[in-house]
């Protein structure tokens, strides 16, 4: 099935039946604004394709369901009477000043068999439309009590590595593995309005309200979409606006050197602030919703304020100060580390750097700052602890990143769905169970937390994300910076009535349950044939895909996993290791810092263990190595036959393109399999108490 606005474009989880039950009804749109406006057409269209009414402003018709803006704008009439009841309702049962909804939230309700959903602002309307999209005719078969949804976070964005040049290493989307941008190509737009408004319309669907358009590392074209390019920016800002989307934009520390000609872009610098004052001035006369900056400084080769002698709350700062007048942020990214250390220097751990450089630094940050800290202390392995800086910057907004685009998990060659473990990010407690989780802090104190980022997984692939299932990571990422506690079953299960509607599947159910079956546990399969006990980065250096498990193990990027005959893993203890484990709080740093009571998946990231040592589980670290290898290797092919079973229930070129992918996932874990234990049994001269086959 293709989209029949986009041809050729795989309509993802918003095809035109997804509206059917909308599109099917009366609808009454009352309110003003940009959104309002979106929220009608969405709703005119499904009509005009299924037959039903939308009307605006007039009561004389029976409606069976009423959009509506309440508070933020005093209605020219009087909602009609079901509406109305809910909103009374509302209002008697949460005195002022609670008795607003709330920016973004809405009410949805069925009362006297009229659905109803009101917002005091038009994204709530926006997301209350696409609730009951989700809710399908559900939403109209049986009255409803009054809910009251509001997201746990303000700021849900995505951030793109898309690059306007073809880099000749990384290509046009950083670590994209869904084909080309779909906003840049060969160093210019690429001049597709179409496909650029339905990625607003199925980010709407799934409340993403910030996306940044260009790569944190900015190559000297890219770095001109601050000044001499900055339409092409304002174009796309036009086309999201309508869906509630803001643009932001990846910016190079050094833009007052290289743009604007200055001798220095050192922070404390007065012409260096007026120059970014200015520049910014411009930035917002031209995308007067403009969200704001992203910056990746001092890392992996981008410059930065180490350059003049300043920290990074100096440069963080400079381009807050710009943004403060016209309500932007900025980003700065806490993914600051040496990659160019000495394999030698046992001293230095990676793992250490973002909380040694930004911890001392809290409190110093203006209040525009949001720091932006990848969910472990490493780099998206499919296994690392939380990363402490989120628990040690209590003065300070933070953003939690996730990496939707799988550049570490899979590559989207692989089914790994990513849900279950951001969970695990989002509901770890650093201060132990009667503390905050990752997702309170995120969200912030009151509500003004830096939120989610996800590295968005998008690109010009007809089906969005190069494998037809990863789009259900995109989907539930923006569901997840909504709700962070929904159940990934449950999202998934919300993305596959949306994506696979009755006349998209002839047995809905058979194609649910063989979906779960092959994605729910994806992640652990994948964490299972790959890298084990959280050592992580066993992969091939620079591509990142298959195994190599000494591939990184004498270069300068501060990834190791010092096996030998003895033993595996890292010494992150304070004992005898790196004392990284001292950068968590008591709760979790001596639970990390104990070998008895370090959690069996992340042993090897916090200690160095003979491979008879004994896990929790009761095996053996090698018995293990070899047990989870065998188990996700076979895991891996039998996705491959579950999906053969559904041949007939999707369309045809959706399942040819899944069944070509479950082959390679499969032939890769077989090569990680055998690579890794291999490896192992060489290393170790430990057999197999089972005595599989192990090539020697
Ligand atoms: O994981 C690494 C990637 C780089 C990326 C970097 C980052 C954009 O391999 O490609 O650069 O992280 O997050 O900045």
């Amino acid at each position: 099935m293709t989209s029949p606005d986009l041809p050729g474009t795989h309509p993802a989880w918003l095809p035109p039946e997804a509206l059917r039950p909308i599109g099917s009804r009366r609808t009454l749109v009352l309110g003003d604004g940009l959104l309002t406006g979106t929220v009608h057409d969405e709703a005119a269209r499904a009509c005009a394709r299924y037959g039903g009414h939308v009307h605006r402003r007039t009561r004389t018709q029976p409606y069976d369901l009423v959009l509506a803006l309440t508070t933020a704008e005093p209605l020219p009439e009087p909602l009609p009477g079901p509406a109305q009841t809910v909103l009374d309702e509302f209002r008697s049962t949460t005195g002022p000043p609670a008795n607003t909804i709330g920016g973004e939230g809405y009410l949805a309700a069925r009362r006297h068999g009229v659905t109803t959903v009101l917002a005091d602002d038009p994204a709530g309307l926006l997301y209350g439309l696409f609730h009951v999209v989700r809710l399908g005719e559900r939403a109209f078969t049986e009255e409803r009590p009054t809910e009251r949804h509001a997201p746990a976070m303000r700021r849900r964005m995505l951030d793109h590595w898309d690059n306007v040049d073809i880099h000749p290493v990384m290509g046009q989307v950083e670590r994209g593995y869904a084909g080309g941008s779909i906003f840049w190509r060969d160093g210019t737009p690429r001049g597709d309005p179409a496909r650029v408004r339905d990625y607003g319309r199925l980010l709407a669907a799934c409340a993403v309200n910030a996306i940044s358009v260009n790569n944190v590392n900015v190559h000297a074209t890219e770095a001109l979409l601050l000044t001499d390019r900055l339409g092409d920016v304002a174009a796309i800002a036009d086309l999201l606006r309508p869906y509630g989307i803001r643009i932001h934009l990846s910016v190079s520390f050094a833009s007052p050197v290289t743009l604007g000609r200055l001798p220095t872009a050192d922070p404390l610098d007065e012409d260096v602030r007026t120059w970014w004052a200015d520049v910014t001035e411009r930035v917002y006369d031209t995308i007067p919703d403009f969200g704001g900056y992203v910056v990746k400084a001092d890392s992996e080769g981008q410059p930065g304020p180490f350059t003049y002698g300043r920290d990074h709350a100096d440069g963080a700062n400079l381009l807050a100060e710009a943004l403060e007048p016209f309500g932007g942020v900025v980003h700065w990214r806490a993914f600051v580390y040496n990659h160019r250390q000495d394999w030698r220097d046992r001293s230095t751990d990676r793992a250490r750097a973002a909380h040694d450089h930004f911890a001392p630094l809290d409190g110093r940050f203006r209040d525009n700052v949001i720091l932006q800290v990848k969910h472990g202390p490493i780099d998206f392995q499919a296994r690392e602890p939380v990363s402490p800086v989120i628990a040690a910057m209590p003065a300070t907004h933070l953003a939690v990143e996730l990496q939707v685009t799988q550049e570490y998990t899979g590559q989207q060659r692989h089914v790994c769905y990513l849900p279950p473990m951001w969970r695990e990010v989002l509901d770890f407690r650093p201060w132990g169970p009667d503390g905050p989780a990752v997702a309170d802090i995120a969200g912030g104190a009151s509500g003004n937390g830096g939120g989610l980022v996800g590295v968005s997984n998008v690109g010009d692939d007809p089906y969005w994300t190069g494998h037809p299932l990863a789009q259900a990571n995109l989907y539930a990422f923006g569901r997840l910076a909504w709700a962070p506690w929904t159940d990934p079953a449950a999202i998934l299960d919300e993305w596959i009535d949306l994506t696979f509607t009755p006349s998209a599947t002839r047995e809905t159910e058979r194609l649910r349950r063989t979906l779960h079956t092959i994605m729910d546990d994806s992640w652990r399969t994948y964490e299972r044939y790959t890298a084990p006990l959280g050592v992580g980065f066993m992969v091939r250096p620079g591509r990142h895909y298959g195994p190599d498990v000494d591939g990184y193990e004498y270069t300068p990027w501060g990834t190791y996993h010092f096996a030998d005959r003895d033993g595996v893993g890292v010494d992150r203890t304070r004992a005898t290791g790196t004392g990284f484990t001292g950068q968590y709080p008591p709760a979790w740093s001596e639970v990390y810092e104990s070998l008895d009571r370090c959690p069996d998946e992340l042993l090897l990231f916090f200690h160095h263990v003979p491979y008879g040592h004994v896990l929790h589980s009761g095996s053996t670290v090698i018995q293990h190595i070899y047990d989870t290898h065998f188990a996700g290797a076979e895991q891996a092919a039998e996705a491959g036959r579950r999906w053969e079973e559904v041949a007939g229930l999707v369309d045809p070129s959706l399942h040819a393109r899944v069944t070509d992918l479950l082959a390679e996932q499969a032939r890769c874990a077989g090569e990680w399999r055998d690579q890794i234990n291999t490896y192992f049994f060489r290393k170790s001269g430990e057999p197999d108490t089972r005595g599989r086959r192990i090539p020697r």
